[in-house]
């Protein structure tokens, strides 16, 4: 669709009116120095250097190189899998299965533990296609990478003063470079509010060069075609049929020639701009997840985005983008190393130097990711966010829910992104039909479970091996986020309508499941702690989830006035549920039974669930719990791979050990080229700030942005305590913005390891307790008044 120039102009001028508008109310670019990840040298990698930028429904990895540009792109929908791969695909649902939990119960009553897991492993695991072809992931699916482009600007001669960044505070990367003589500048941005990638290519020769792109894909069956001005790439996956498009507009001030062989040469050209969207046939929709009129839609936006231009475009992307990432400032104090780039600031640190910018820098970056790759209406982040360029990739890239995806939203609610966690609250929703089913079929239960992998089609039952597969608290752990969205947004409709009925349900699946021991405790059997160790009888993450579920679903009922009797059950189940227990070296057992290994290093440290993210282990009400759990955690140690570094992050956090934390939010920004899949003492970050497991997985990065939110204020024991982990490495600093539960927003400023200042804001009245140290006073929030504390707790 090609716009008439009077058309264009009249819509520009308005949308120019409208973006004014938003300018004036948001100010951007007006703050101090904007934080930058920047090269002197275009990426090799995708994994370890590429720039990655995102909007939530479409990811793209900018490589910036000079005699080509490639821009690897994703569209979060595009799955292999579901029922388009095979007709009998149903979330790995197995009718019946429920028939042979008795007896592996009564196998677990008798010792029996090989037989039971035996038969567990037989009888109990989700159901996938048997054939797995050539793909490890074949019956389940993979998020699959959407497609290539590259753009070669004519070059010759040598290039000087080279320079590639992404601009976290603006959420806009550029490479700058002369060659020749000739100043080359491009910009890159992903809108969210127009569904776009936006790529522009300048040049000052006064006669302008020539550009070639060409674009490609490695899914078969796909149509290009140059049609009014966009490269139409149109096709289907072979292995699911998934109907898929991408349109990119290509403008120029040059002569765009004719598509031949799948390439398109732009003559003599100073500007050349790229507007790319793409979506696919998938809705998030049980049973059949399909039906989007993904070319209507691709349609519309391409003429919404005509209509704008780059100007607007970019202009209303730093308004969107900024609205979100500016609520949250922190400064640490220290050297600034901005003149350095990225990469050699990592090396330096890797050698042992000082650089807090670069910490607080990883701390935005990771709220950068969470705003780039999950905003309303989107799907949630997956392993990789939005980012993947494998068709086969590791853990199929998916939604693990034994660890991985929340992590990943750790951090939304406490660094003031409470909207970007709503794509796994709607995902969560969308879970529960097949759920039920799953909770059904496998243990004749109601509610709903989901287990280790959940995928966009509907996989809630168990894996199909044990015993990494089983997991039912999966659907519990997601009630937590569907409770602290609410305890941070106080927004009781959205509990009402949304986030209760999911919380019961996943409630009442645990009212059925557990059962009661010979001593009358009630226990989960069988359960198996996530990934660790094998079957049995009440593995303590099981039983703290329980408890998690409901205690919040109790405080729902209260909150709402509902569901009187159902609390009651409640109250009653969690009076009777397996006491968390002290081991005989000290450590908080993962097992009912007392047999934990003090030399064992595992990666997960499920049974500390209590303390972080859970509550129930907690230093004003449990200290010797909390005793146990620095006991286990010691015993763990400080390595792991990147999430599970970032989970101790948070663990020592809640601990109150600020030195510790930092020790490990060290170790979680050492450099690594390492590649491949490690399971053990992997971790680190590449040169492009991804924490890798390795492989790149985007927990670990949030697992480390929502550590240093938790060194810094803790909200989830019914104080709002300030600086509770401060460690000695960061003397003096400030964050403005973070979140409290009770949606107030706090700005906390300390120097010489000491509170200076402390504001508090909330949007209702409300009565809060202050924690600084041991002090703990009562203060009267005002709805929109602001609270200005100095460091002894007194107004001023
Ligand atoms: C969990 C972890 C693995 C990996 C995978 C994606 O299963 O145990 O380490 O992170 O998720």
């Amino acid at each position: 669709m090609i716009f008439s120039n009077l058309k264009r102009t009249t819509c520009t001028f308005l949308l120019t009116i409208f973006v004014i508008f938003l300018n004036a109310v948001f100010s951007f670019g007006q703050e101090s120095k904007d934080q930058k990840l920047w090269y002197k040298q275009p990426a090799n990698s995708w994994m370890k250097e590429a720039l990655p930028i995102g909007n939530g429904y479409l990811g793209a990895m900018l490589f910036g190189g000079v005699e080509e540009e490639h821009i690897q792109f994703n569209e979060e929908t595009l799955w292999t899998g579901g029922k388009g791969e095979w007709n009998e695909y149903n979330g790995g649902n197995k009718e019946g299965a429920h028939k042979h939990l008795l007896e592996v119960r009564r196998l677990l009553d008798l010792g029996k533990y090989e037989e039971a897991h035996q038969l567990a492993n037989r009888e109990l695991t989700g159901v996938i296609k048997a054939d797995k072809g050539n793909s490890e992931w074949e019956g389940y699916g993979a998020y699959q990478p959407f497609g290539d482009l590259y753009v070669r600007p004519e070059s010759s001669g040598t290039v000087s003063n080279y320079r590639r960044e992404l601009n976290i505070d603006k959420g806009v990367a550029s490479v700058e470079y002369m060659n020749d003589g000739v100043h080359h500048k491009r910009e890159y941005f992903a809108n969210y509010p127009s569904r776009t990638l936006v790529f522009r290519f300048h040049n000052d020769k006064p006669e302008g060069i020539d550009y070639v792109l060409r674009q490609t894909t490695e899914h078969k069956n796909v149509d290009m075609a140059f049609k009014g001005g966009q490269l139409i790439m149109s096709g289907y996956l072979e292995n699911n049929g998934m109907g898929f498009e991408s349109r990119l507009v290509v403008e120029s001030d040059g002569k765009i020639l004719p598509f031949i062989d799948g390439k398109l040469t732009v003559k003599a050209a100073n500007t050349l701009t790229l507007y790319l969207t793409a979506s696919t046939d998938y809705i998030n929709e049980y049973p059949h997840y399909s039906g989007r009129k993904y070319k209507e839609l691709n349609k519309k936006t391409i003429e919404i985005v005509l209509c704008k231009g780059y100007d607007v475009l970019l202009s209303e992307h730093i308004t969107d983008y900024s609205n979100l990432f500016s609520r949250v400032n922190f400064t640490l104090d220290g050297a600034d190393k901005d003149n350095l780039p990225t990469d050699e600031r990592l090396r330096l640190y890797a050698n042992g130097e000082e650089d807090h910018t670069l910490e607080s820098l990883y701390f935005q970056y990771g709220r950068y990711l969470l705003i780039s790759s999950s905003r309303p209406g989107t799907m949630p982040a997956n392993l990789q966010g939005k980012w993947n360029n494998m068709g086969n990739p590791p853990w199929a890239s998916d939604y693990h829910a034994n660890i991985n995806i929340q992590m990943i939203y750790w951090p939304a609610e406490v660094t003031n992104l409470s909207e970007c966690h709503e794509p796994l609250i709607e995902y969560i929703d969308r879970l529960r039909p097949p759920g039920r089913k799953s909770a059904k079929d496998f243990f004749n239960a109601d509610g709903w479970i989901v287990n280790t992998m959940n995928n966009p089609f509907g996989y809630t039952a168990p894996g199909w091996g044990f015993p990494w597969g089983f997991f039912p608290g999966g659907a519990a752990w997601y009630g937590r986020h569907v409770w602290e969205h609410y305890e941070f947004s106080g927004d009781r409709k959205y509990l009402k309508v949304k986030g209760y009925p999911i919380m019961k349900e996943a409630a009442q699946f645990w009212l059925d499941y557990l059962t009661k021991d010979k001593d009358g405790f009630l226990v989960s059997s069988p359960s198996y702690s996530p990934e660790h160790g094998g079957i049995s009888t009440g593995a303590y993450m099981d039983i703290e989830i329980a408890w998690d579920i409901f205690t919040n679903s109790i405080k729902a009922c209260e909150e709402l006035g509902v569901d009187n009797r159902f609390k009651e059950k409640l109250a009653a189940a969690k009076s009777k549920l397996l006491p968390l227990k002290i081991g005989k070296w000290g450590q908080l057992q993962e097992w009912k039974e007392d047999v934990d290994d003090p030399t064992n290093k595992h990666r997960h440290v499920s049974h500390l669930y209590a303390l972080y993210p859970g509550t129930q282990v907690n230093t004003v009400r449990t200290p010797d719990l909390v005793d146990a759990a620095r006991v286990s955690l010691n015993a763990r140690g400080d390595d792991g791979t990147g999430w599970s570094i970032g989970w101790k992050i948070n663990f020592w956090a809640r601990l109150l050990d600020g030195d510790r934390s930092y020790k490990l939010l060290n170790r979680a920004m050492q450099l690594t080229q390492v590649d491949g899949v490690n399971m053990v003492d992997g971790g680190g970050v590449y040169n492009n700030l991804f924490s890798t497991h390795p492989p790149f997985q985007l927990d670990g990065n949030m697992g480390a942005t929502a550590g240093m939110a938790e060194m810094l204020l803790q909200s989830h024991s019914g104080e709002i305590h300030i600086l509770p982990a401060v460690p000695k490495a960061w003397p003096t600093g400030k964050i403005s913005g973070l979140k409290a539960r009770g949606g107030i927003e706090v700005d906390i400023e300390w120097s010489h390891g000491k509170l200076n200042k402390l504001v508090l804001k909330s949007d209702h009245n409300q009565t809060v307790k202050i924690r600084y140290h041991k002090e703990v006073i009562r203060f009267d929030l005002n709805a929109g008044k602001v609270l200005n504390l100095d460091g002894s707790l007194g107004k001023y």
